[in-house]
């Protein structure tokens, strides 16, 4: 790490506070198909940025979070294995009822999402990593009900899907949740776990995203239902590590994933779609040896946009709000080795390498609040969420 996430932050203050009106950013309507069509996309100095971070508070390898609609309090997991209650203007509090977490490597506590009936009925929905017999592991979602009425806690809470098969190692879980906007779909984004072969094998549900109902029962309608078992969870295949699923204002559903070395990807998703790894990617493996670019094969879906070298994505969300300006219609995302926050202007089926803006830290997490405002949480055990403050 360059620096350590307070200073980078403390500079970032310093800058925000220095500033005097500089003007916003107007890159989403910049002509960038160059860097569009490029492997590269430099970073901008905070300083040009169109807003100034804030810190609010700490976590301790904070990896996902997501703030609960209607309320002044946030959910935020810890990958060792602790569900973080976070109330504006309040204390930082343990949420009890957590499930036991195989902490190790990539794995512990993932993703935390709210069910589009959370106002009424406090569903959550959680992923983790548990071991299985032999030294595996897998991840694994949860449903369960958020209760503040006394101790913060987690009620209820049953598995409702697993990795399958599990494996040994304890990298690329992915367990990224996201529902559709309908309210009516659960996808989860399921890593190929470092084994490569399984993302094109449809016997396992491991390098896919998967589509289920909100009980975690196989929609009717799913693309190889009448295959049974996990097959008739695949929505698409060929995918490496997900780390970001979200859907966009229009209703499509975009992925995003850690490429190899090199290669990292944001891909439109579509039902039955192969997006060909481990057989091409535009990186290679990190011993040097050549994977084929995409190019070469187009009968697999090949990214919007690819990142050459790794931004190591982290972390991806729908913007359409009106606080930072020509921001609205974006895609936001996280990079944990690029150190930085990525935005891209979403046109149609088309994806812009509209803004890069350099951190100088890990980021891990973004989620925008109800109101427009964007947060994050940069990684590692001393992660911290910030608040993007717009330049007035
Ligand atoms: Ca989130
Ligand atoms: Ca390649």
């Amino acid at each position: 790490m360059k620096n350590s996430p307070t200073a980078a932050l403390a500079a970032a203050l310093l800058v925000g506070a220095c500033s005097t009106g500089t003007t916003p950013s107007q890159a989403a309507t910049a002509d960038t198909s160059a860097i569009d069509a490029n492997g590269a996309q430099p970073a901008t100095p905070l300083a040009d940025a169109p807003f100034t971070v804030q810190e609010v508070a700490s976590f301790n390898e904070p990896w996902a979070m997501t703030f609960l609609p209607g309320t002044p309090f946030a959910l935020v997991t810890e990958k060792s294995g602790k569900l973080k209650l976070w109330q504006e203007n309040g204390a930082v509090v343990d949420v009890a009822g957590v499930p036991t977490v195989a902490y190790g490597g990539q794995g512990g506590f993932g993703d935390v999402i709210v069910a589009p009936d959370f106002a009424t009925s406090g569903t959550v929905y959680l992923s983790w990593v548990e071991a299985g017999e032999g030294g595996t592991f897998g991840a694994v979602v949860g449903k369960g009900r958020f209760d503040q009425s006394g101790t913060p806690a987690i009620k209820d809470l049953r598995i409702i899907w697993k990795q399958d098969p599990k494996v040994t190692g304890r990298g690329h879980f992915s367990h990224r949740l996201a529902f559709s906007p309908d309210g009516k779909y659960l996808f989860i984004g399921s890593g190929e776990r470092q084994k490569f072969d399984p993302a094109q094998d449809m016997k396992a549900n491991l390098g896919k995203i998967v589509r289920l109902n909100p009980d975690g029962s196989v929609p009717a309608d799913n693309p190889f239902v009448s295959e049974g078992g996990v097959t008739a969870q695949i929505w698409s295949l060929g995918h490496r590590n997900i780390l970001g699923l979200a859907f966009d204002g229009t209703g499509k559903l975009w992925n995003q994933e850690m490429g190899p070395k090199g290669g990292d990807e944001v891909n439109l998703v579509a039902a039955k779609s192969n997006y060909g790894y481990p057989i091409v990617s535009n990186g290679d493996h990190y011993d040097g040896k050549d994977i084929p670019d995409h190019p070469t094969r187009p009968e697999f879906a090949a990214p919007k946009l690819w990142w050459n070298p790794s931004v190591s994505p982290a972390g991806l969300v729908w913007y359409d709000g009106d606080l930072y300006p020509g921001w609205k219609n974006s895609l936001l995302m996280g990079a944990l080795s690029g150190e930085g926050l990525i935005r891209m202007a979403v046109e149609g089926d088309k994806l812009h390498k509209s803004d890069r803006w350099d951190f100088g830290t890990r980021i891990r997490e973004v989620e925008v609040r109800g109101d427009g405002s964007v947060w994050l949480l940069t990684d590692g055990s001393d992660g911290k969420l910030v608040k993007l403050v717009p330049k007035g």
